[in-house]
Order: structure tokens, then sequence, then C-alpha cells
């Protein structure tokens, strides 16, 4: 696990130059979920692939940019499947942007991820890895190199309300959830970036984010495998709580195609319990 580690601290600094450096705009292509693709966006997913290529403990790559199954090493143990440059288009505007990686042994679903890590490119690079031997492990760049920061644990309750989707089309009862919240003294704290949006949340001492089902994504909009699952990872690591509209473990998904999305909720303790209680599922 040590090489994969190792390789996404190198990829961080490759990622945040092209960010630094490279032209922000837009390919002539799309995405498998139908959004544009950046240049950034295939650049990024390059410097990935190139990276992880000649290490002999990946099996296979999955990308949130490319359809199907990249096969690395027959005799490899783990599948990463990534989001190269999530919320790229944000770059654009001089906000924060990330790179997550999910982890798997054997079959890509929930249960089978057995690490997960994010990169935030912001005023400066920030790693998050974590495994099943703990909380999250938080570094920052300097000059080059990762400094380990510390362990990452959300409070029990937070401050911060991080609500995503486009409000018109939420239902009454998410609504009326997310109202709640801000009656309760919350602070809104949403970018349109999910890695710093949930990067903030676990640092901040927590609080919840949000990206329901809506009427026009009933399935929300988040890749299971790629954002979702990876990001559920974290946050029960961190001793907080990551479910679905239903109330189940979003590290009990199991995708029926790579792409899929998922509605999720990640936080705290108490925000976890305010809705589940505001969506009816079981405490
Ligand atoms: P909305 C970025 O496009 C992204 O995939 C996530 O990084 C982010 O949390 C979400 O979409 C934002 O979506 O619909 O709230 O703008």
């Amino acid at each position: 696990m040590q090489s994969i580690f190792d390789t996404i601290k190198k990829v961080a600094i490759k990622i945040d130059h092209a960010i630094k450096t490279e032209d922000l705009g837009y390919s002539d292509n799309e995405n498998p979920s139908g959004e544009d693709q950046l240049k950034l966006d295939v650049k990024s997913d390059y410097i990935i692939e190139q990276a992880f290529k000649d290490i002999s403990i990946v099996k296979a790559l999955v990308s949130e940019e490319k359809e199907g199954v990249l096969e690395l090493h027959d005799d490899g143990k783990y599948t990463i499947c990534y989001d190269p440059l999530d919320g790229s288009s944000l770059a654009e505007v001089n906000l924060s942007v990330g790179s997550i990686f999910g982890i798997y042994e054997g079959e890509l679903k929930g249960e089978n991820l057995v690490a997960s890590a994010y990169v935030v490119y912001g005023p400066r690079i920030e790693l998050m890895f974590a495994t099943k031997e703990g909380k999250p492990l938080h570094y920052r760049a300097n000059e080059g190199l990762f400094d380990f920061i510390g362990e990452v644990t959300l409070d029990e309750k937070g401050k911060l309300n991080a609500p995503g989707g486009t409000q018109q089309n939420w239902c009454d009862y998410h609504k009326t959830f997310v109202d709640d919240l801000f009656a309760e003294g919350y602070r809104l704290r949403y970018s349109g970036g999910m890695v710093p949006d949930l990067h903030q949340i676990l640092l901040k001492g927590g609080g919840i984010f949000s990206y329901p089902g809506t009427s026009d994504k009933p399935n929300g909009k988040l890749r299971q495998l790629f954002e979702v699952i990876p990001f559920a990872f974290m946050y029960e690591q961190a001793g907080g709580q990551a479910i679905n509209s239903k109330g189940m473990r979003l590290m009990e998904l199991v995708p029926a195609h790579p792409h899929d999305t998922s509605p999720c909720f990640f936080g705290s303790n108490y925000e976890i319990g305010k809705l589940k209680e505001a969506y009816g599922v079981k405490a």
C-alpha cells in the first residue's frame, strides 16, 4: 500500500503544477457521465495513469474520465478507482479542486474498499490518506515534500452545512432539513468542489455535506466508485457517518456500472441523526 500512497504524493505535485501552468480551456470531448472535459481533466488523468502503470501491486485502473477498466498487472492486488480532477471547472475561477482515489481489493463495491485518499489543490497541496488501521492521516506539501500534520477526528456535532444540488429541485423534507440546521446557527460552507468542501468539514470539526437525489438527478450526481465510497470511508474512519437517502451506509453500495451515482450524506453523528429523522429512516 505504501507504494500507492507514495505514488499519489508524486501525482499531487505534478497535477498541482499542471493546474498552475497549463491551459484551463475545454477539450473537444465529454467524460462517460456526459460532462464536458477540460484539458486539465485529460492531463490529470494521463499523469495518474503514467504514474501507476509501473506499480506492480496495481491490478487495474478505473477513471471517472474514461469508460472501462485499464488492466495493468495480472498478479496485482488492488484496483484504483479515481477522479483525476474533481470540480475541475472551479480552477478557472481560482477555487480549490481535488483528486480522489478509492483503493479496492476484489470486486468493485463498497465493502471491498481497503483504503482511500484525496488531494486538495488550494493555497497549499494537502493530502488525506485513510486505511482500516485508524483515523485519516493529514499531510501538507512543503517544498515538494509532505509534512505529516496529524490524525483527523470528527466531533460528535459540528457547525458547517454544505448543501449540494440545485435547491429548486430538492424535495420538501430535504429543504426543511437544510433550513432547520441554518435555524440552529450552522454556517453555509459550499464551494461546488466536493473535495475542498468535505476537507473543510473534516478539518473544522464537523457538520454535514449533502448531495441528495433531486427531481433532475433522482440518483444524485456524485459517482459511487470514485467519489462517494472513498469519502464515506474517510468520514467513517474519522468517527462520522456516511449514508444514502434510505439510511444505508454508503460503504455497502454495490455499483451496477462503474459510473453509477448515489444520493450521499457525509457528516458528524448529530447531523446524520437529524437527517435520518428528516428522511424518516431508522436511527
Ligand atoms: P452542484 C463538481 O462538478 C462536483 O462533481 C463535485 O465536486 C461537487 O460537490 C458537485 O459536483 C457540485 O454539484 O450541482 O452542487 O453544482
